[in-house]
């Protein structure tokens, strides 16, 4: 059903694709030195544009890794091999013997040469009171707090765990961790009590990091309420560090630190650890295949390295650019491109607390002209979102700023991209749709880098990165489709055992060996020019507002499920608890998607109500389970249906699937 599901959406979109080309960045005239765009590939022999370093790259990996880890990164101590992997038994090492710290490598080599250049523009929820940070004063923040951590007993290899909007002191608190040597696990902070406790218990950590109170859109979220929650369940937890957002005092206990009071009497000079390339550097928590939360894990070196290697190339990076990225630090999106790959370049970062229609849906241009921003990177939801309210929320505002636009989270459609290239960027950006996951870091395929003049076809993410090597699983020989693979070789893919259960997992349950070789879990279409469409997800994760939620969170906040069918129609209500931070048509869609997986088709589901605040029964699982059985046609084994709402509607939906299957008629 899967296959046949996503064959179907395949044809879809590869038919609608417009084949329009926009070509951007064209250097016509001008000669192109390949030496020019990447200092490194001057010793690269033989190699004189972008597809001879793209070939370098993966050829000769230990000579490309090895040279580019020299130049961009400060080391303690050198690397003495460069790659040591082999995936089937789970070993991914790159760089070492290789000593290096990240907050020194994200903050003071830069104090160094710059410490009044401003390394990161707080956008606070309230348009026009953003806060400037520059790396003198982010570097002063760190160093207070990891001093605070060490006092408070956080050892190197410890985990702390912070639940924080986004802020300066949540993007110190993660360069803290690294400065002290301890792994930081960011939980979104739109996550339950439930999921929070859940993320504490598994990363075993002592400490989290919380606010008062968050502040989003103009409501106040009562963010240290959920984590006094939260902690109840989590006997791990000596201590909660606890920053003040808003004014407003919320109770404290013997256990909870105010933690600007504290950090205040802390000195502004900490030592940084020298920790070992593969040492871990956080976790983060994503939806998996079997529905439950997974902690990945991403070490020190490689990840760095590929962060600010792809944030630099694909997006065009340069030496003074503002570079707005407006997704959340709970997720790899937020790690990757506003905290380590624009620090560790010396970048000026913008962190965003907003959302993208507060106080209306003009804010996102609003601020692009506010800060100048130069390089704007969002998800396609947003995106769609705004496209509805039309061009002069665009049109009010300066964007000549803009140089390149990105896409991140999940496919992004023609229209979309059509708007979001000649609308935002007045045609003059090059708009870049960039694939990647939790799992590989940072991004891996975009139609950036590629020689000057290369094509962009509008909802394609086009090439890999340098070092990347995807790979379609093909299971019905047609050529160019099939579910992306990805090479686990290159250096920020994630870490430990983790990879052995993604070696025995795949969504078509096909016996192909691996080699190397990863399942994304996404399908993809590669053009005959060799371009990649990725299609998106063929697994039970449901992508929401960019973000991976599996069915088992997403079961959380669905109380019921109430199917009702009028003559050939399926209507579908939702019933939510209030406690999704997601726009409610966004979240209306995904359920739709997720819905007409079970009864796909058989029956096409074209309506769902999101009605909120009613209490939580959990029969949105038994409905799935019932619906399953329903299309399989194994009626006799429904199982206990008591805790739906109204289990009646069950046998609605037997009469009414027999009926459109026809079968109705012979009974
Ligand atoms: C970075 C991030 C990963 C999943 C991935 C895929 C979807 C991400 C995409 C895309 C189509 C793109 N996805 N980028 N699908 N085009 N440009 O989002 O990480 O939260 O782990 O999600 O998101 O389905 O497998 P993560």
């Amino acid at each position: 059903m899967m296959c046949s599901l996503w064959r179907g959406t395949l044809l879809t979109l590869t038919s609608s694709l417009n084949r329009r080309v926009f070509q951007c960045c064209r250097q016509l005239g001008r000669s192109y030195n390949i030496a020019s765009c990447m200092p490194e590939a001057v010793a690269f022999q033989g190699v004189s544009d972008h597809s001879g370093l793209y070939k370098f790259s993966v050829n000769e990996s230990d000579r490309f890794w090895g040279a580019v880890a020299r130049q961009r990164l400060s080391w303690i101590s050198p690397f003495h091999t460069v790659q040591n992997c082999d995936f089937s038994q789970g070993k991914i090492k790159w760089f070492e013997g290789g000593k290096l710290n990240v907050s020194v490598n994200c903050l003071d080599r830069h104090v160094q040469t710059c410490p009044e250049r401003v390394a990161l523009i707080w956008e606070r929820d309230e348009p026009g009171t953003e806060v400037k940070i520059t790396y003198r004063q982010l570097l002063e923040l760190t160093c207070r707090l990891g001093n605070l951590l060490k006092r408070q007993g956080v050892r190197r290899g410890d985990c702390v765990t912070i639940y924080m909007p986004p802020c300066p002191l949540a993007m110190a608190s993660m360069l803290a961790c690294a400065r002290i040597g301890a792994a930081h696990n960011v939980v979104f902070a739109g996550f339950s009590s439930e999921a929070l406790a859940d993320r504490i218990r598994d990363a075993q950590s002592s400490t989290v990091i919380t606010v008062n109170q968050g502040v989003r859109g103009g409501k106040v979220v009562d963010l240290k309420r959920t984590v006094d929650q939260a902690v109840q369940n989590c006997p791990t937890v000596q201590q909660v560090l606890v920053a003040m957002r808003t004014e407003n005092t919320v109770p404290m206990t013997d256990r909870d630190v105010p933690l600007e009071e504290e950090m205040m009497k802390e000195d502004v000079v900490c030592e940084p650890v020298a920790m070992d390339s593969e040492d871990v550097l956080f976790l983060l928590y994503t939806s998996g295949s079997t529905g439950k939360p997974k902690g990945l894990v991403h070490t020190q070196a490689g990840y760095l390295l590929y962060t600010s290697l792809t944030h630099r190339y694909v997006f065009n990076y340069h030496d003074g650019d503002v570079f707005g990225c407006v997704a959340d630090i709970g997720w790899i999106t937020g790690h990757s491109y506003i905290v380590y790959g624009p620090l560790c370049n010396g970048g000026t970062t913008v962190l965003f607390e907003s959302t993208p229609v507060y106080p209306n849906p003009g804010r996102y241009w609003e601020m692009v002209e506010r800060l100048g921003i130069n390089q704007f990177y969002g998800a396609p939801t947003a995106i769609r979102l705004l496209l509805k309210y039309g061009d002069e929320w665009v049109q009010n505002y300066n964007r000549s700023s803009l140089k390149t636009l990105g896409s991140v989270g999940e496919p992004i459609n023609t229209e979309a991209w059509e708007w979001y290239h000649r609308v935002v960027g007045d045609g003059r950006c090059p708009v870049v749709d960039t694939w990647w996951q939790t799992e590989t870091g940072g991004i891996c395929i975009a139609p950036r880098p590629a020689d000057p003049e290369a094509e962009i076809v509008p909802g394609m993410a086009m090439h890999p990165f340098y070092g990347i090597k995807p790979a379609l699983l093909d299971t019905e020989v047609v050529t160019g489709d099939g579910v992306v693979l990805q090479s686990a070789q290159f250096p920020a893919f994630l870490r430990l055992r983790l990879a052995l259960c993604y070696n025995q997992y795949c969504p078509l349950n096909c016996a192909t060996p691996l080699l190397g070789f990863f399942f994304t879990g996404d399908g993809a279409h590669r053009s005959k020019e060799g371009y990649y469409q990725i299609i998106g997800r063929l697994d039970d994760v449901i992508n929401v507002s960019g973000h991976r939620l599996g069915t088992a969170e997403l079961e959380d906040v669905v109380v019921c499920t109430i199917i009702i069918m009028f003559g050939l129609g399926v209507y579908v209500f939702v019933v939510l608890k209030k406690a999704v931070m997601v726009e409610e048509d966004v979240l209306a869609q995904q359920l739709r998607e997720m819905v007409s997986r079970s009864i796909a088709k058989y029956a096409c589901p074209d309506f769902i109500q999101v009605v909120r605040c009613l209490p939580k029964t959990r029969s949105g699982k038994i409905m799935r389970r019932v619906l399953r059985k329903v299309v399989e046609r194994n009626t006799d084994e429904l199982g206990d249906l008591s805790t739906l709402d109204d289990p009646d509607s069950v046998h609605e939906v037997i009469r009414g699937h027999r009926r459109l299957r026809g079968d109705g008629k012979q009974q």
